[in-house]
């Protein structure tokens, strides 16, 4: 009887120490704004003035570092996911005229490209 007791209660403990230990996680998940996380997705373009253009419309708050690679036509994202989301980052690119694997951009935006880097035949 005792002993049953004691099981009971030992597995109060584990339980409370599991939920103690999911509420931590939220809260590093929800204060975590030193979490970098590092995406790579595609986005079309041509010359060394697209790179300039997708590197320049990811410079914003969250965002460490953003590279994109010509040759791949991908752009790599060093950023803070509580500050931006990836979603965030596509719309940036995609305003700014470049098209990415999830957010076409619009014609107006893309229009206004130079001639050189109008990446649609
Ligand atoms: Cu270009």
């Amino acid at each position: 009887m005792i002993k049953k007791l004691f099981v009971a209660l030992g597995l109060c403990l584990a339980m409370s120490g599991a939920v103690f230990a999911q509420s931590k996680e939220k809260v590093a998940k929800t204060t975590g704004a030193k979490e970098l996380k590092t995406t790579t997705f595609a986005v079309s373009g041509n010359c060394g003035m697209c790179k300039a253009t997708i590197e320049k419309a990811l410079k914003t708050k969250g965002v460490k570092k953003a590279v994109w690679n010509a040759e791949k036509k991908t752009v790599s994202v060093n950023y803070y996911p509580t500050q931006i989301s990836e979603e965030g980052l596509h719309q940036r690119v995609a305003a700014a005229g470049y098209d990415t694997e999830k957010v076409k951009a619009p014609n107006a935006a893309y229009e206004k490209l130079p001639g050189c880097c109008k990446y649609r035949k």
